[in-house]
């Protein structure tokens, strides 16, 4: 049975990975920024688009008690700020819904078949927290929350594999199963050949982030991401969460979506008991905690 602590391990999770790895994210320039507009006035350390689209995804989610796309696509777009760090495609969409565009015509002309960003698999956790137990609608609702920011099929694929591994995560399953089930998931060729290396990768002692770096990868793009995420929460499930962020972060690149995203899957299988201590740091913690605490009591409805 999931308990609370893990709904809370798992919502802090994502958003200590994100806050906590932020500050090195990206070149100098990007580090530089966020070193300057990085924490609130209280100086806790400020989160970015990773959890704010979560915390849009829960809102949605416990009005309307299902994914409609038009209602997360508005919440979405009015909690956009340029200062949270979002993506430019997601940046430029989320500014044109604002004005009243339909999220559908612009996302018609994004890319050729929409974006492959990692940005609909960074919140993903959370559909696991609203879908705990029934992996066809934790799957379908995946898609439709994605669709709105990430139509290509790569950024859905990506989404689905940690929406899959969280719901697996709450069950505590154990790693091999979870690498049985991504692999049953999987479409692309990217995918597969990713989710092979992480499960001969799992079976070796720790690799150096640059290993880990070159085979699974540290970019944006949900196929150098999703894989590397799960890699290290299978790899730092019974171990330390600031240990495994500290790793993540000596990794490089797209650091707070890759700690947003392996922090959710931990916090799934471990609970908040080591992260709640730490939430004086996080911008908003305790509304964390309240979203978390939503969310578990929305499964008795
Ligand atoms: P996104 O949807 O804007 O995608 C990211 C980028 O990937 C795009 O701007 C394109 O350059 C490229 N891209 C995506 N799809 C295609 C395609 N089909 N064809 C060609 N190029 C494509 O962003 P997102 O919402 O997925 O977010 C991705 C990341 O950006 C997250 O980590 C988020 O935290 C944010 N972010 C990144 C940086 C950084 O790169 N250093 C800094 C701050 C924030
Ligand atoms: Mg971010
Ligand atoms: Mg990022
Ligand atoms: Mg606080």
């Amino acid at each position: 049975m999931t308990s609370i602590e893990q709904y809370k391990g798992c919502f802090l999770g994502l958003a200590m990975g994100d806050a906590f790895a932020a500050p090195f994210e990206g070149g100098p320039i990007e580090r530089l920024l966020w070193r300057a507009i990085g924490h609130t006035s209280t100086g806790e350390r400020r989160f970015t688009d990773d959890t704010q689209m979560a915390i849009d995804l829960t809102k949605s989610f416990l009005h309307n008690h299902r994914i409609d796309q038009d209602h997360l696509a508005q919440q979405f777009a009015q909690s956009y700020r340029w200062s949270r760090g979002y993506g430019p495609s997601t940046s430029n969409l989320l500014k044109r819904i604002k004005k009243g565009n339909c999220w559908r015509e612009i996302n018609k002309k994004k890319f050729k078949g929409g974006s492959f960003g990692n940005g609909a698999a960074m919140r993903a956790p959370i559909l696991a927290l609203c879908f705990p137990q029934d992996t066809q609608r934790l799957l379908e609702s995946t898609i439709r929350s994605a669709e709105i920011t990430h139509a290509h099929p790569l950024g859905i694929e990506g989404a689905k594999l940690i929406a899959l591994v969280t719901q697996k995560a709450l069950a505590k399953s154990p790693n091999e199963t979870v690498l049985k089930e991504m692999l049953h998931l999987c479409e692309s060729e990217t995918f597969v050949d990713k989710t092979m290396y992480c499960q001969s990768a799992l079976r070796q002692a720790t690799l150096e982030p640059r290993t880990i770096r070159i085979h699974l990868g540290n970019g944006i793009a949900a196929t150098d991401s999703c894989v590397t995420a799960i890699y290290f929460a299978l790899k730092f499930r019974d171990l330390d969460f600031d240990i495994m962020l500290g790793q993540i972060i000596k990794l490089g690149g797209d650091t707070d979506t890759i700690g947003a995203m392996a922090g959710a899957i931990w916090g799934a299988f471990n609970g908040s008991a080591t992260l709640e201590p730490k939430i004086s740091k996080l911008e908003r913690g305790q509304d964390i905690i309240s979203y978390a605490e939503q969310l578990f009591q929305h499964q008795s409805l």
